[in-house]
């Protein structure tokens, strides 16, 4: 196994179009948006630990999941973007979270003064270990982005607590968290402490999951559809596809990854594969989405990948998968994971938040029309009751330079997994690497890569899964190898050459909702049809696929600098009103305008399709 490290976010500084435009709205409208929407809602607040019966502002079992999130997004977005006032309310909120725990350690608002002696009464619906999980991140992220320790003494009190309650030692309980999450957060928490503790707690969770006698049928009495939700109706390492609640599995494959990485374990290593197989090869939108059925919000069977009001495709589901990839990626090396990742954040994850950074999807849908009749909404919106998708975006947004780059230690190796233009500072074996990416990925595949330290190490950048010719230079001369290890020179110079035709997508025959038709994808970018950009109404095009595709610039001033693509299509307008004819329909020749997915919902609410009808 691999043990790849990924770069601490301070050292890397985008410049590109996306990410770092997206970082920026992140800083100024999102963390403020979700900090304002945590005070107005009473989810902070509720930590004083005054709220009785009668009052407003009941606190919800998972608020405290939505506090902490928004912490870690802070404690990112400070360490990138330090702002006095944002680290006052920081402080303030650590002191006020920390002043919740219990003289025993626990620490959840809900159970301490909503229904106390329902304390880990109800593992499978209580969510107080997913709450417990995303504290301890949060904890985690304060410590290793700014270096304070309060919140993070706090949490390791708690972990100790939980330590002490749950495990295969006598006299403690057997369980397992309903919602998962802990068990990343325990992996995240023994990296920082190295209490052999919080790692047994770890391979408790993970390796005691739906072993028999099935815990949830002994002491919670539930029956098998509620095993299968949450992933407990067999061991994990049996578990041969991803099943139940989407978010739930996926953040359990983080968690059974860390465990494979920290114990050296190949036989999770081998089930972590199994379930990233199915869930990319049979599960996942073109957008990188999951979950394909909002009832439940749940994976369903194979090829089932509806794209209308009967998806789900969660933003946090999504934001999951990437991280799921990400560590599938630092722990074997192969490129597959990385693409991924990238077809995640560029397309399912940055669809989820408006350009505007405080409007948001929970749903992520790959067409829209006016027969919308979901329960989620046809645009984003400012916040949600359960807000999981905009506080994920609050902590997941300043992290994207962690994907950027790899770097192994034992190899000297830096790998450039993502090439969006940057200013990177990496931490190689007690060395500093000093790189500038420069270009318009994932715009423009021409990159050009100055190494900015000399001395000998390997560099190494990906050649994308979507990409099929490429070509690297080294100061002016073609290199055959991609791996290039030499005494670099401070100023020598890598030519990236990416090509990214717009390309026709077809899908798999076994996924019916997308018989007869096409997606567009340029580079990692999936495309979509917006109606505000044709002439006719989208469902009515059928695209002409031996028509080329061409890119042009947009009037609108959000497409500035996008490559908008244009194409042939037929349009089908219908003779009359009536419901069926013996009139085919009538048929005009026009062009038609796709945008990146992840930009649709932009420009006022509008129809959208991803798969076309083909001709
Ligand atoms: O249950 C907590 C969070 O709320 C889940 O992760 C999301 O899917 C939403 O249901
Ligand atoms: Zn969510």
């Amino acid at each position: 196994m691999k043990t790849l490290c990924s770069p601490a976010l301070k050292d890397i500084r985008l410049t590109d179009p996306v990410l770092r435009f997206r970082q920026e709205r992140c800083f100024d409208s999102t963390i403020p948006a979700v900090i304002a929407q945590t005070l107005k809602s009473g989810r902070i607040q509720a930590f004083a630990l005054k709220w009785k019966e009668g009052m407003p502002d009941k606190p919800h079992i998972f608020w405290d999941s939505d506090v902490a999130k928004v912490m870690e997004g802070m404690a990112y977005t400070l360490a990138l973007s330090p702002d006095p006032d944002l680290e006052k309310i920081y402080e303030e909120w650590v002191d006020l979270i920390c002043s919740a725990q219990q003289p025993d350690g626990y620490l959840n608002v809900y159970f301490t003064i909503v229904e106390p002696e329902k304390r880990f009464a109800n593992l499978m619906y209580d969510h107080e270990l997913y709450c417990a999980g995303h504290l301890i991140e949060a904890a985690v992220a304060g410590y290793e982005a700014l270096g304070k320790r309060k919140l993070l003494d706090c949490l390791c009190r708690y972990a100790d607590y939980l330590c002490s309650v749950f495990g295969y030692e006598e006299g403690k309980r057997r369980g397992w968290p309903g919602h998962e999450e802990i068990e990343l957060a325990l992996a995240k928490l023994y990296r920082v402490t190295r209490k052999e503790n919080y790692l047994k707690l770890l391979q408790y969770f993970i390796n005691d999951r739906g072993t028999s006698p099935n815990f949830y049928v002994e002491s919670e009495g539930k029956n098998s559809a509620a095993l299968m939700q949450v992933q407990a109706v067999r061991p994990v390492r049996e578990q041969k596809k991803a099943e139940g609640h989407a978010v739930r599995q996926i953040y359990l494959a983080c968690g059974m990854a860390d465990l494979a990485a920290l114990d050296q374990d190949e036989s999770l290593l081998t089930a972590c594969r199994e379930l990233y197989d199915n869930i990319t090869l049979r599960q996942m939108y073109v957008t990188g989405g999951i979950g394909s059925c909002f009832a439940q919000e749940r994976f369903t069977v194979d090829y089932d990948l509806t794209n209308g009001n009967l998806m789900y495709a969660e933003s946090c589901a999504a934001m999951g998968l990437a991280f799921f990839a990400w560590r599938m990626y630092n722990v074997t090396g192969e490129t597959k994971y990385m693409d991924t990742v990238e077809r995640c954040l560029y397309n399912g994850i940055l669809s989820g938040i408006g350009l505007c950074g405080d409007k948001f999807f929970y749903a992520n849908y790959l067409e829209m029309d006016e027969n919308h009749s979901s329960r989620f909404s046809r645009t984003r919106e400012p916040w949600f009751d359960c807000a999981c998708c905009p506080t994920s975006f609050a902590r997941f947004i300043p992290q994207f330079g962690r994907f950027l780059y790899s770097v192994d230690p034992t190899e000297e190796l830096v790998m450039i997994n993502i090439p969006a233009a940057n200013h990177a500072e990496l931490e190689l074996n007690g060395r500093k690497i000093v790189l500038d990416i420069a270009g318009k990925y994932p715009y423009d595949g021409m990159i050009k890569i100055t190494v900015g330290t000399s001395g000998r190490f390997a560099l190494q950048p990906r050649i994308p899964g979507w990409c099929g010719k490429y070509s690297l230079c080294l100061n002016g001369k073609l290199q055959e190898n991609w791996c290039i290890r030499r005494d670099w020179n401070a100023g020598d110079v890598l030519e990236l050459d990416l090509e990214m035709p717009p390309e026709w997508i077809y899908s798999h025959p076994k996924v019916t909702s997308n018989s007869g038709r096409v997606a567009i994808m340029r580079g990692p970018l999936v495309y979509a049809l917006e109606e505000i950009d044709q002439n006719v109404p989208v469902r009515s095009l059928i695209l002409k696929t031996s028509s080329p595709l061409k890119i042009v610039s947009s009037a609108f001033e959000i497409l500035k600098d996008v490559p908008v693509l244009e194409g042939v299509a037929e349009s089908e307008t219908f003779p009359d009103e009536s419901l069926y004819s013996t009139q085919p329909p009538i048929v005009s020749t026009v062009t038609f305008r796709a945008i990146p997915y992840a930009l649709w919902q932009n420009r006022g609410d509008t129809n959208m399709a991803v798969w076309m009808r083909r001709s």
